[in-house]
Formats: structure tokens, sequence, C-alpha cells
């Protein structure tokens, strides 16, 4: 008996996250299993079983009567779980440790950027200015990570381990050594107080959506040695009110901030935010993952799935991650 075919959409992406990419590597690691790369290649939609997209057009996997599941082929799965006609079938993300580990480094990267002062002392190489400012131990940072799930707990375990005074806020409570955990509505405020470093490692979903907008920005701590706090948002830009943000730059309110996701991407260019002199923009690639592990980790996935095995990593689509 044939196996059931995995048919690929995918938008977007770079060269190497092209969809004739894509289908190469499905084919390599799939062995005898049919793949199909739509649309262009030629299918019965009956025989598809499996699905791997990437941003696929809301409607498109409506299309396959016997489809038995979909691999989102990143981590976050908001685009998906906004299509009303998504078939009811288990949803799997991203959740790997090269994703996870590129997202620790880029967190790690820019926590340390602003600690360290790396805006004003590029300021001053550029003006050819010898004048190294006081410079203050991690231990009286306190950075806060909003979201630990696969993605906040590995970086907040990496900051600690690096002497920050990490803490984090999640929808659940926790109880993880070493890191001060706040959760739900009520946790909410008393995290922001206690951080001057904000992280936002959040799904996008109706409650998070807008949750980095001015009243979250003015609870942050201003006391410590950044004097105005810093934001770092590598989550998804639907978590950002953008107008907000430059507002409170503006002001003061905000020292800095890191931001690899925009409410509009690419980020227009006529954005304030890309010649902001204290925002660095990065565009969406905070954990710019390896498609090879991607394909294996799904290739593996069906291989389980059809010998019986439970699926890793399915998105509950009543909480929206
Ligand atoms: P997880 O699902 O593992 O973790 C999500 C965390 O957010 C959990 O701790 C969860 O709490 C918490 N959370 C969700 N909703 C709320 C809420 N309403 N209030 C408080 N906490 C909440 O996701 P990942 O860590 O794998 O990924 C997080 C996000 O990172 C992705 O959804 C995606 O948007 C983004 N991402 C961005 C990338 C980039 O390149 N910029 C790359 C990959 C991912 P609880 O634990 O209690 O459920
Ligand atoms: C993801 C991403 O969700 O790259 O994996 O944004």
């Amino acid at each position: 008996m044939s196996k059931g075919a995995l048919a690929l959409l995918i938008h977007g992406g770079s060269e190497n996250w092209s969809p004739p990419r894509w289908r190469e590597r499905f084919r390599s690691v799939c062995g005898d299993r049919r793949v199909a790369l739509l649309p262009g290649d030629a299918i019965d939609p009956v025989d598809v079983r499996y699905a791997a997209v990437w941003k696929p057009a809301p409607g498109a996997l409506a299309a396959f009567p016997n489809l038995r599941v979909i691999f989102n082929l990143g981590a976050g799965v908001d685009a998906l779980v906004a299509d009303r006609s998504l078939p009811k079938v288990p949803l799997v993300r991203v959740a790997i440790g090269d994703l996870t580990k590129r997202m620790t480094e880029y967190v790690v990267l820019h926590v340390l950027m602003h600690h360290r002062q790396q805006l004003y002392l590029l300021d001053c190489q550029r003006q050819r200015r010898w004048q190294p400012r006081a410079q203050w131990p991690a231990r009286e940072i306190r950075v806060g990570i909003m979201g630990l799930g696969t993605l906040g707990l590995d970086a907040a375990a990496v900051l600690a381990g690096l002497g920050f005074r990490v803490a984090g806020w999640s929808a659940t409570a926790k109880r993880i050594e070493g890191i001060d955990s706040y959760h739900g509505g009520d946790g909410l405020e008393p995290f922001l107080k206690r951080t001057s470093i904000l992280v936002c490692l959040l799904p996008l979903t109706p409650q998070t959506r807008h949750i980095i907008n001015r009243r979250t920005l003015s609870m942050l701590d201003c006391t410590g040695p950044l004097g105005a706090p810093v934001l770092i948002n590598a989550g998804r830009g639907g978590l950002q009110d953008e107008a907000d943000i430059l507002a409170c730059l503006n002001d003061g309110t905000l020292g800095a901030a890191t931001l690899d996701v925009f409410e509009a991407e690419p980020l227009p260019a006529d954005s304030p935010l890309w010649q902001h002199p204290n925002v660095i923009v990065t565009p969406h690639n905070a954990a710019d993952t390896d498609p090879e592990e991607i394909s294996k980790y799904v290739a593996a996935q069906i291989a389980r799935f059809e010998a019986g095995g439970e699926l890793e990593n399915v998105v509950d689509l009543s909480r929206g991650y």
C-alpha cells in the first residue's frame, strides 16, 4: 500500500527557505512517500494525509478531505489558528533544540548589548571618542521574560547563569530554580515593576495582542543602573503597539529597544523605528532555524505517528498556542 502523500504549502522566505528547497529536503528525508509542492505539482487532494506549511493562504488546507496532521514549519501558529477553515486535525509546531538555542543566542546577545552599553560605545566609535562609562555587574540588572515556554525557559536559564536576576511571567504558575515566577493577570504588574530589561517571547493570541503598550511599559523599573528600561521583543509584532513604543522612547519612559518582529513585516521603509538612535531593528531572524533540522523533525514525527506513536508539540487550539 502506498504511503499517504505530504503536501507542502510554503510562502515567502529567503533562498534557504524557498519552496523548491523545502521540496528537495522533504524528498530526501521522506523515503518513498510522495511529496508535492503546491500550487504546481500534480496530486489528487484525496491522497494528501500530511501538510507541512508556512503561511499558507487562508482556506488552502480545507482542500484535503483525508488530511491527518498539519505541521507548521515554525514555532508560532498565530496565523494558522486565525484561519477559521483550518481542518480539525492535530496541528504540530516546531519545538527543537536548534531553534531554541538560536533564540537564546539572540536574547543573550541583545540583553548584553544593552547591559554593556553597546549603543553608546558604537556612537563613541563613530565619533572617534575614547570615553568609557562606569559599567555595573550583571547581578544589578533584573531581566523579566514574558513567556516561560520552550524558548523563554532556555533563555532564562542562560541569563541566570550569566548572573542576571531573572524572572518570568506565564499563563500558569511555575516553580523554576533560580527564576522568580509570576503568572496570570494578577502577576503582571509585580512582574513588570521589578523588571528593567523586558524580553517578550509570548505567542500572539487574543489575550496577548498589544500587551506591550504605554500602560505596561510605564510599569517597568527605572531605578536600576540602566536608568530607563529596555524592551526586547522577539515574539510577534502583534504583541506590541508601535506608536506607544515610539512615544515611550521619545519621552524617556523607555531607554532603548531591540525589535525582531513588527506589526507589518517587512517593516515599512517610512517607519521611524528604522532610524531611531535607541532602537535595534532585526528582520524577524531571531531564531532563523536550520531547515534541514525542521524537515528531519517532521519526517520523524510522521514515521512515529504511522507506527502508532504520539505526536509531539501539538498545539492546544483552545489556548491558541
Ligand atoms: P510556548 O508555547 O512553548 O510558550 C509560550 C509561553 O507563553 C508559555 O509559558 C505560556 O504560559 C505563555 N503565555 C501564553 N499566553 C499567555 C498569557 N495570556 N499570559 C501569560 N503568559 C502566556 O512557545 P515558544 O516558547 O516555543 O515560542 C513563543 C513564541 O515565540 C512563538 O509563539 C512565536 O510567536 C515566537 N517565535 C519567534 C521567532 C522569531 O524568530 N522571532 C522564532 C520562534 C518563535 P504557560 O507556560 O503557562 O502555558
Ligand atoms: C517562528 C518564527 O514562529 O520564525 O518559528 O517566527
